[in-house]
């Protein structure tokens, strides 16, 4: 019984201490950082400082944080390995890149 109990708390630590939460910053016209390394499982969230409106859109269409308006943010959680490029649907310029582990 005590066994069970501790494998079950060790599980749940270890779970714990895995899953990240990034947030970059969407600040004049630039993702802050535009360059991000992560790990499966990790949550990235975009938050928009910017007077602009601004998405964080997926090159592959994989994922979108959808239209962000001042002071608001989206998450995003990375079930796969992979590079992803992303860009801002108003301004194509506005560029980054999520490498997931
Ligand atoms: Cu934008």
């Amino acid at each position: 019984m005590r066994f069970a109990i501790t494998l079950c708390a060790a599980m749940f630590m270890s779970g714990a201490a895995w899953a990240e939460v990034i947030t970059i910053d969407i600040k004049s016209f630039k993702y802050n950082a535009a360059d991000v390394t992560i790990s499966v499982g990790d949550t990235v969230i975009w938050v928009n400082q910017d007077r602009a409106r601004h998405t964080a859109t997926a090159r592959d269409s994989s994922f979108s944080t959808g239209t962000l308006k001042t002071g608001t943010s989206n998450e995003i959680t990375f079930a796969s390995a992979g590079t992803f490029e992303y860009f801002c649907k108003f301004h194509r310029k506005m560029a980054g890149r999520i490498i997931v582990n």
